[in-house]
C-alpha cells in the first residue's frame, strides 16, 4: 500500500514538495490543507488528494503515515508538535520555529518521547555541491574559516526578524554541518534600504575550536546564489558555481545564475524528500534535526540582537540531549 503522505501549506513550496512526493513510487498525497480554501482546492484537485482548511487536523490525523508542513513559518512548530505528539514523522520546513522558546518545545517533546520523528527542512545537507564540498573538507585538515555568501532575490522587504529566521538561518546550519563545530558568538552589520529594511547583512560567527565564519547576505533582488568556502589547514575548497551552462555568444560568455532557490535547490529538495520517505520506510529518522533547528534559532535571536546593540553577543547553546548524537 502506498504511504498516505498530508501536506500542509499549498503555497510555493508546499506545492513543490506535494508535486515532488507525488512523483516517488509507492507515495500518495491523500490530503492538502491550507488555511486559504482556493490554494488547497487547487492543489488537492492535481493530486487527486481531499482538500482541507483544517491544518491542525491534518496534522493530528491518525490516517497518515507522514506530514509536510510547509504552512507560514509562524505554524510551524504548533503544526509540528501537533504530529508528533500523534506519533506521526514529520519533514518541516525551516525554521523549525520563530521564537527560541517555541523550538525548545518541539525538541523537548522529542527528548521526553525519546524517539526522532521530525526531519528539518535544511535542503543544502541533501545539496550536491555542499555534499562534494563536505567530502573534499575531511581531507584539508582544522578547519579556521567558512566564508558564506547568499544573494536572495525575493523583491519585497521583509523585517529584519524574518530575513534573518527565512536566509541567514540556512547559512547558519551550513556552517555547523560543514564544520562539524558548535557557534558561540555571532556579531552582525547591516547597510539597509531607505525604508529601513536591510539590503546587505555581514555576519561574524565564532566557533568553537577557534574557528570562525562569516556569512554575507544580499537581499539584492537581481539574482539568487548560495556559496559556500571553506578555509583548513591544508587547503581551501569551495563549492561549484550557478548551475546553469557557460554561453559563449558574440564576443561574450553568459551564465545564468537564476532568480529563486527552487531552481538552484531543485535536485537538493528530490533528495531530501526522497530521505525523508526513505525514513518513514524504515521507521529511523535522517538528516537535519529539531535540535538543528533550535540552533539555529538560538543564533538567530542573537544576530537579531547584535543588530540592535552594535556588538558581539554570545551564542548559548545548552548541552546537545543524547537523542541528537549520532
Ligand atoms: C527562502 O525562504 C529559502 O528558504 C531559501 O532557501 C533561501 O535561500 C532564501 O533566502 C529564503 O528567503
Amino acid at each position: 500500500m502506498s504511504l498516505r503522505i498530508g501536506l500542509i501549506g499549498a503555497g510555493g513550496m508546499g506545492s513543490f514538495h506535494a508535486r515532488t512526493l507525488a512523483e516517488l513510487p509507492g507515495v500518495a498525497i491523500t490530503v492538502v490543507a491550507d488555511a486559504v480554501p482556493a490554494a488547497a482546492a487547487r492543489l488537492a484537485g492535481e493530486l487527486g488528494a481531499e482538500a482541507s482548511t483544517d491544518s491542525a487536523a491534518v496534522a493530528g490525523s491518525s490516517q497518515l503515515d507522514g506530514v509536510v508542513v510547509a504552512s507560514p513559518d509562524d505554524t510551524h512548530a504548533a503544526l509540528a508538535l501537533t504530529a508528533l505528539k500523534t506519533g506521526t514523522p514529520v519533514l518541516c520546513e525551516k525554521p523549525l520555529a520563530t521564537s527560541v522558546a517555541d523550538g525548545r518545545r518541539v525538541v523537548e517533546h522529542e527528548v521526553g518521547a525519546g524517539r526522532r520523528l521530525l526531519q528539518l527542512g535544511f535542503m543544502r545537507e541533501y545539496d550536491f555541491a555542499h555534499m562534494q564540498l563536505l567530502e573534499q573538507v575531511g581531507e584539508l585538515g582544522p578547519i579556521h574559516h567558512v566564508r558564506c555568501v547568499h544573494l536572495n532575490a525575493n523583491g519585497f522587504e521583509r523585517s529584519t526578524e524574518l530575513l534573518v529566521g527565512q536566509s541567514v538561518v540556512h547559512d547558519l546550519h551550513t556552517i555547523r554541518f560543514l564544520t562539524g563545530l558548535e557557534i558561540t558568538a555571532v556579531a552582525a552589520s547591516a547597510t539597509r534600504r531607505s525604508s529601513g529594511a536591510i539590503r546587505h547583512l555581514l555576519v561574524v560567527v565564532w566557533l568553537d575550536d577557534h574557528a570562525h565564519a562569516t556569512i554575507e547576505f544580499d537581499d539584492a533582488g537581481y539574482a539568487y546564489e548560495v556559496h559556500v568556502e571553506v578555509v583548513a589547514e591544508h587547503g581551501s575548497a569551495v563549492t561549484g558555481g550557478p548551475v546553469g551552462p557557460e554561453v559563449r555568444r558574440a564576443g561574450m560568455i553568459r551564465r545564468p545564475v537564476g532568480t529563486d532557490w527552487f531552481g538552484r535547490f531543485a535536485g537538493a529538495y528530490r533528495t531530501q524528500d526522497t530521505a525523508w520517505i526513505r525514513s518513514i520506510r524504515t521507521g529511523a529518522a535522517t538528516g537535519p534535526t529539531a535540535w538543528d533547528g533550535l540552533v539555529a534559532l538560538i543564533a538567530v535571536e542573537a544576530i537579531v540582537k547584535s543588530l540592535a546593540t552594535g556588538g558581539p553577543v554570545s551564542v548559548p547553546v545548552p548541552k546537545r540531549p543524547a537523542l541528537y548524537d549520532s
